[in-house]
């Protein structure tokens, strides 16, 4: 499939970081992104180290104004469409998503345009998650696959890798969501778009260090967005009938 930039998006994952770039860098045809939108615990000044250290293989975004896993993305994104990498991909820096999945996330990107690291393939691959926290996160994967009608069976998960002509269709500048409804977004518009889309299997092992950056105000985005492209996208249909 040629090189892979992965973008990682980091938030104060400065016990995490170090680990989690050794072991995507372990394959030769890796690059990688960091997107820190200044964490105070100085994961930018790592990641800036990281940068030094590993010389044409790891760059690093530094975003100042307001902060936010979707807006991280989009400028992140951006950024690694116009590098000219064959393959594009998102990972968490927490550690849960195993960068040795990475091969065959770009394997099967031979037969799809866009590749999920998927929890939910073989009942619940979850690792150290309470039972109400499985109980939450299935319960979002119905809640938008019956909304938005997508057909993905993990559509929150933030592992993903994608054909780069496939993200270049995808218009990063109609992007809404600025949280982790940003994840379901990219979905619904990537399989709007036609994209073939794929899910390989994962084990999705729960953060050690560091904390989760879910606020309230990220949940209610979560909650509304279905509804917003569900009915956005009613209303194009409508459009294409007239
Ligand atoms: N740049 C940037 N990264 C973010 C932001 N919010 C979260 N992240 C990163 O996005 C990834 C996922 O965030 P987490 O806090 O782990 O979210 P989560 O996996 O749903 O929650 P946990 O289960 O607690 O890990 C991590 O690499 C975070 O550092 C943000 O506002 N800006
Ligand atoms: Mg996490």
């Amino acid at each position: 499939m040629g090189t892979l930039l992965v973008v990682l998006p980091t938030y104060n994952e400065r016990q995490n970081l170090e680990r989690v770039t050794s072991g995507i860098l372990r394959y030769s045809w890796t690059r990688i992104l960091i997107v820190d939108d200044g964490s105070p615990d100085g994961t930018g000044q790592l990641a800036d180290e990281l940068a030094v250290r590993y010389p044409g293989r790891v760059s690093v975004l530094h975003r100042s104004g307001p902060r936010g896993l979707g807006l991280a993305y989009v400028d992140g994104l951006r950024e690694a469409l116009a590098d000219g990498a064959e393959a594009i991909g998102q990972m968490d820096a927490d550690l849960s998503h195993d960068p040795s999945y990475l091969p065959d996330l770009v394997n099967a990107l031979e037969q799809h345009d866009l590749v999920i690291g998927s929890r939910y393939l073989r009942g619940v691959s979850v690792v150290n998650w309470p039972l109400h926290r499985i109980a939450l996160s299935a319960f979002a994967n119905r809640y938008i696959r019956a909304i938005t009608g997508i057909e993905t069976q993990d559509c929150t998960s933030g592992f993903r890798v994608w054909r780069r002509e496939a993200l270049a269709g995808i218009s990063l500048d109609a992007v809404r969501a600025n949280g982790y409804a940003f994840l379901t977004e990219m979905l619904y518009r990537a399989a709007r778009a036609g994209c073939r889309i794929g899910e390989v299997p994962i084990i999705f092992v729960e953060r050690r260090e560091g904390h989760s950056k879910v606020s309230r105000r990220v949940l209610a985005e979560s909650l509304l967005t279905p509804w917003r492209l569900a009915l956005r996208g009613r209303i194009r249909r409508q459009d294409t009938r007239t």
